[in-house]
C-alpha cells in the first residue's frame, strides 16, 4: 500500500490560511491537480491541487480550520511509486490531528483477509436532492433484513421509506435526523449476512489519531472476504460529505457573496468545472422561478406578503393542543395558496350519465378478480380525460406570465389525488390517452397504495399536465378544486347518484345513474367556453364509452 500524506504546499503567503472549502471527501477518486481544498487569507484564495492521483483515506482538515504551510491536509493511498508499501496494515504517514474523527478498518483474527462489510448508499431519488431524514427507523448494531425501512425522507412533495438493499448488521449508521441528503450518500455501513453471526471472529480497529482500539465482533469467518482488499480500506470518517465541486476561487468568492450554494450549480466547463456564466445562468434561473415561472416550485411562494392574521389565545376558550405542521402538510398548504392566489379560477359543473357504464364496468367484476385488479371509475375517468386532453389540447398548456410563453405538451400524464394518512399526494400517470382501462386502474392501483405506504418517489409525482380528484368513494354532490400549478385545469369528481331524467321515447322519466363534474381552469390559459366543451366532451364519452374508441 502506497501512502501519500499531502501537506499545504508552499504559497508564498505568510502565516495561517482558512480552509473554507474541502473539495473532497474519504474514499473519493482523484486525479492530479485535482482540487482538494480551498484555502483564503486576507488577501487571497488559493486552490490546493492534489499531487497525485489516488483515493482519498482520511482528511485531516476541516472547513473553518486554520492551517500553515506544510501541515498536512489529508492521507492519499495508491499512489503510484510516492511512498514504500506499508505492508499489511494502514498507517497513516504522520498521526491526524487530535481532534479528527475517529476511523475504523475490518481485520479478521490471524490473516489478511475481510469481512463483508458493505456501504448502503441512498438509492436514487427520482431526481430529488438534499431531501430531509424525518425518520431513522434502525439503530446501530441492529439485525436488519433486506427491504426494511432504515429511513424515511421528507421532499416537498412526499415522504418515501428508503429500504435495507440487503441484510446485516448496521455496523454504522452516518446519518442523523434532519440531514438533507442525495442520492450516492452514504446511509451506514452494514456487516455481512445477519444469518451467519454465529462462528469466527473478526476485528473493527479503531485508528485513533494517537493509537489503535480493537473491538471484537462474532462474525464467521467462512463469511469473511478473501478477494476484497477491505483489510487496507479506512472507512470514511463521521462527517459530512461535501461535494466534489470544481471552481476557480473568483467564481467561489463571488458565490460566497451571493449566498449561492455552489454545489447546486452546474458547471460547463473542462472537467464540469463551474464558470462564472455557469454562475450567473443559476442566478438568474433562481431568480425567474421565484417570479412564478411553470417550473417554479411554489413552495418558493409562502405568501409571506400576506397580512398575518392575528390569532386569540384560545386556551381562554378552553383546552388546546398544538402540533407543529408536519412538512408535507406545510408544502401542500403553500402550494394552495400560491395557486388560489396567482390563478384565477372558475369552476365548471356538468354531469355525465354513467348508467350504462356502470353496467359494463360491473360486468367486469370477475374478470378483475382473475386479474388481481379492481376496475373503479377513476380507470374511465382516466381515459375520457386523456381523450379530452388530446381534443382540447388548450387545456395541455402551462403558461409562463413573465416570459409571456405557453408550454404546449405533446404528451399526456395525469395526476390523482390521493387522500393518504399523511396529507394529500399527487403521483401522475404517464402517457394516459396510449393505455387502457385495465392497466390504468392496475397503475392507478399501485400508486394509491404506494402513496399511502410512503413509497412514492419525487419522479412519481412530476411531469403531471392535468389533475383528477376523486372524492366520488365519499360522497358529496360538487366542490371546487384548486388547478395543480403549472396545469391549467383540474377535474373533481364527486359521488354519482340515481336523478331521473325524462326519456323523449317513452314520454316519462327513467332513473340515471348521474356523475357530477366540477372541472375548475386557469382562466388565463383558457376561456370559458373550451371549459363548457371539455365537460362535455366528458360527459358524453363517460356516456356512450364508444366514442374513446373513435
Ligand atoms: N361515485 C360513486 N361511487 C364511486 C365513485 C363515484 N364517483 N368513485 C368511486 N366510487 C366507488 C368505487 O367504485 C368503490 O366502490 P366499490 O368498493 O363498491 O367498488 C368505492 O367508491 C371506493 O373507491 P376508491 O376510492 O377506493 O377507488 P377510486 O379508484 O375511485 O379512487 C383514489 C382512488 C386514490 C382517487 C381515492 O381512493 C382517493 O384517495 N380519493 C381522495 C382524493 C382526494 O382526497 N381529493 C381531494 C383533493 S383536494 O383536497
Amino acid at each position: 500500500m502506497n501512502l501519500l500524506d499531502v501537506k499545504v504546499p508552499s504559497l508564498g503567503v505568510e502565516g495561517a490560511m482558512e480552509v473554507i472549502e474541502v473539495c473532497v471527501s474519504v474514499g473519493d477518486e482523484v486525479g492530479l491537480d485535482d482540487s482538494i481544498v480551498v484555502l483564503e487569507s486576507d488577501k487571497t484564495t488559493v486552490e490546493v491541487p492534489c499531487p497525485a492521483a489516488g483515493r482519498i483515506d482520511a482528511i485531516s482538515v476541516s472547513v473553518g480550520d486554520k492551517i500553515l504551510e506544510g501541515e498536512s491536509v489529508l492521507v492519499l493511498s495508491n499512489t503510484d511509486g510516492l511512498i514504500e508499501d506499508s505492508e499489511s496494515e494502514v498507517t497513516l504517514a504522520e498521526p491526524l490531528k487530535e481532534e479528527k474523527p475517529i476511523q475504523e478498518k475490518i481485520l479478521t483474527s490471524d490473516k489478511s483477509d475481510e469481512t463483508t462489510l458493505k456501504d448502503i448508499l441512498v438509492p436514487d431519488l427520482g431526481g430529488a436532492e438534499q431531501v430531509e431524514v424525518i425518520e431513522i427507523s434502525v439503530n446501530e448494531n441492529q439485525e436488519v433484513a433486506e427491504d426494511d425501512t432504515l429511513l424515511v425522507l421528507e421532499s416537498d412533495k412526499t415522504t418515501m421509506d428508503i429500504p435495507s438493499p440487503f441484510s446485516g448488521v448496521l455496523k454504522k449508521l452516518k446519518v442523523k435526523l434532519g440531514d438533507k441528503i442525495s442520492a450516492g450518500d452514504l446511509i451506514g455501513v452494514m456487516l455481512g449476512a445477519a444469518e451467519s453471526r454465529d462462528a469466527g471472529t473478526a476485528k473493527i480497529e479503531k485508528i485513533l489519531p494517537d493509537g489503535k482500539e480493537t473491538v471484537d465482533l462474532k462474525v464467521p469467518e467462512s463469511e469473511l472476504s478473501t478477494d476484497q482488499q477491505t483489510a487496507t480500506s479506512i472507512l470514511e470518517p463521521l462527517e459530512t460529505k461535501t461535494k466534489n465541486v470544481h471552481a476557480g476561487p473568483a467564481v467561489r468568492r463571488l458565490a460566497r457573496e451571493l449566498g449561492v450554494d455552489i454545489s447546486r450549480v452546474k458547471g460547463s466547463g473542462p472537467k464540469i468545472r463551474i464558470l462564472k456564466e455557469d454562475l450567473n445562468a443559476y442566478i438568474k434561473q433562481q431568480v425567474t422561478l421565484a417570479q412564478g415561472s411553470p417550473q417554479a416550485n411554489s413552495a418558493n411562494f409562502s405568501g409571506g406578503a400576506l397580512p398575518r392574521v392575528k390569532l386569540p389565545d384560545f386556551s381562554s376558550f378552553g383546552g388546546v393542543d398544538i402540533t407543529v405542521m408536519e412538512k408535507i402538510q406545510r408544502v401542500t398548504a403553500e402550494n394552495m395558496q400560491t395557486s388560489w392566489l396567482t390563478v384565477p379560477h372558475v369552476t365548471q359543473f356538468d354531469e355525465a350519465d354513467i348508467t350504462d357504464m356502470e353496467v359494463f364496468r360491473k360486468n367486469q367484476k370477475k374478470a378483475g378478480e382473475i386479474k388481481g385488479v379492481k376496475l373503479t371509475p377513476m380507470a374511465f375517468l382516466l381515459k375520457a380525460c386523456g381523450y379530452a386532453l388530446s381534443q382540447l389540447p388548450q387545456f395541455n398548456v402551462s403558461i409562463d406570465m413573465q416570459g409571456h410563453k405557453v408550454y404546449q405538451k405533446k404528451y399526456i400524464h395525469i395526476g390523482i389525488a390521493v387522500d393518504t394518512p399523511n396529507g394529500l399526494v399527487v403521483p401522475v400517470i404517464r402517457d394516459v390517452d396510449k393505455k387502457g382501462l385495465w392497466t390504468l386502474a392496475e397503475e392507478c392501483q399501485t400508486l394509491a397504495a404506494k402513496a399511502r405506504e410512503r413509497k412514492l418517489k419525487p419522479m412519481d409525482m412530476q411531469g403531471g399536465c392535468f389533475t383528477i380528484s376523486s372524492l366520488g368513494g365519499l360522497g358529496g354532490t360538487a366542490f371546487t378544486p384548486i388547478v395543480n400549478m403549472p396545469e391549467v385545469a383540474i377535474l373533481g369528481v364527486s359521488k354519482a347518484q340515481l336523478k331521473p331524467s325524462y326519456e323523449v321515447e317513452s314520454n316519462g322519466f327513467v332513473p340515471r345513474l348521474m356523475l357530477p363534474l366540477s372541472l375548475s381552469y386557469d382562466h388565463r390559459a383558457v376561456n370559458g367556453a373550451d371549459a363548457a366543451r371539455f365537460t362535455s366532451l366528458l360527459s358524453s364519452s363517460l356516456g356512450d364509452l364508444r366514442a374513446l374508441l373513435l
